[in-house]
């Protein structure tokens, strides 16, 4: 068995934001909109009116500021509601391979490799922009990386679950340089015309180089010390689209082809299962909760993660402990907690400890325990 360590993280960030006051005043452009169309159902009491969405409820509720979309016109547009993207002809790089590309070229740069040396991709992510061939194939070849690539998809925990596939290919000897990548456009598969959660995404790419510890070059080492993975089955966070609908012969545009969730419950039902998860992680690795330096949390939520620390370690999240990054990027599904640990770690020294975990749809936990080189 090999050490293995994650040498070089990267970040695509895509060029657009939008304010929750750009958010909330196309949000509430396209109510009085629908409310104006349908005056007469809901004068006979036959619609229910649709309401305003608010900043301060947004703020209060998740702590979300901000978020980064690849398209924006389309998002603020009240006759449209979703983002507007030109379809690609069979010979174009992918939307979705090229943010990809983009983030994995600085993880190779900063953990001093050349795309050659990759053996194998891991495209882990929310949504696949086709079905085949694997957007991890395309990448390969756009990248001129070896070996193999393929898909993978745990919803939240795309990226964590990725990261223990890569970290027992390399520590096994199958593999000696895995690039995860975890390009995720939720804003294509957000429900923008839902006030229940047209706030909660962003999009953006994260991409991570995970290879042997006596290979590595970069100056920024962490070596894993321990993955653990868990799954429960819920429907608390559901989206049905898929290749069934056009046999089903069901409608595309129907709310349950796009994220929905129960926000209530699935704040209180993942709290405790990802505080107990972590623990009992760190546990069997010999440490103390409060021995951890750095916890690279799942960006969903702001309290959730401020109880999730509380639980584990007694006391109110500061930001040294659990760095926030979702106030700027929204919900990132997978890639939140690896923007906050490729964010947040440079004044980390070495022998410090963090924990990388996510959770979210499935439902679904993931961890890393790492130690700086
Ligand atoms: N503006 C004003 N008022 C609002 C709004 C709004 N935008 N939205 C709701 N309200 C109202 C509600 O109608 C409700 O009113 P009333 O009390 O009269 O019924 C009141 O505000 C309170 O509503 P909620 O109970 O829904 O509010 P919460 O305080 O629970 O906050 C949250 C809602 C923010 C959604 C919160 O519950 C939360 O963050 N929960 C955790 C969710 C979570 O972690 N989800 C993980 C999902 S992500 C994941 O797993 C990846 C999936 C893949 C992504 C794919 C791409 C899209």
């Amino acid at each position: 068995m090999h050490n293995v360590v994650i040498s070089g993280t990267g970040l695509y960030q895509p060029p657009h934001t939008i304010s929750n006051a750009e958010l909330v005043q196309a949000f509430n452009a396209y109510v009085d909109l629908d409310n104006a169309k349908n005056a007469a159902a809901i004068e006979a009491g036959q619609r229910v009116p649709l309401q305003h969405s608010s900043v301060e409820f947004i703020e209060k509720a998740s702590g979300i500021k901000q978020r980064y979309v690849m398209e924006k016109d389309g998002v603020l547009d009240p006759t449209r509601m979703r983002p507007r993207f030109a379809e690609r002809a069979d010979d174009q790089l992918s939307l979705m391979a090229e943010i990809a590309v983009d983030a994995a070229r600085q993880a190779l740069a900063a953990a001093g490799r050349e795309a050659h040396e990759v053996d194998a991709v891991i495209c882990a992510a929310s949504n696949m922009q086709r079905a085949y061939p694997a957007m991890a194939v395309e990448i390969q070849q756009a990248l001129g990386a070896g070996g193999y690539g393929f898909d993978m998809n745990v919803a939240c925990s795309s990226a964590t679950f990725a990261l223990e596939q890569a970290y027992n290919a390399v520590r096994s000897g199958a593999s000696r340089c895995v690039l995860v990548i975890n390009p995720e456009i939720t804003s294509a598969h957000l429900e923008w015309k839902d006030r229940d959660c047209h706030f909660i995404f962003g999009d953006v790419c994260t991409a991570l180089v995970v290879e042997r510890a006596d290979e590595a070059k970069s100056v920024d080492q962490w070596e894993i010390l321990g993955s653990r993975m868990a799954t429960q089955f819920s429907n608390n966070i559901r989206n049905n689209f898929g290749f069934l609908n056009r046999s089903e012969d069901s409608d595309p545009e129907a709310r349950d082809k796009t994220f929905r969730q129960e926000g209530r419950k699935v704040f209180k039902e993942v709290v405790p299962v990802a505080a107990a998860h972590i623990e009992s992680q760190l546990l069997s690795l010999q440490f103390e909760p409060s021995a951890v330096s750095r916890y690279w949390l799942h960006q969903a939520n702001l309290g959730m993660n401020q109880l999730i620390i509380k639980k584990l370690v007694g006391a109110d999240a500061g930001s040294e402990v659990a760095p926030l990054i979702l106030d700027e990027f929204a919900n990132t599904a997978s890639a939140g907690s690896v923007i906050a640990f490729h964010r947040h770690r440079a004044d980390l020294k070495s022998g410090d400890v963090g924990v990388i975990c996510s959770f979210g749809a499935g439902y679904s936990v993931g961890s890393l325990v790492l130690r700086k080189r």
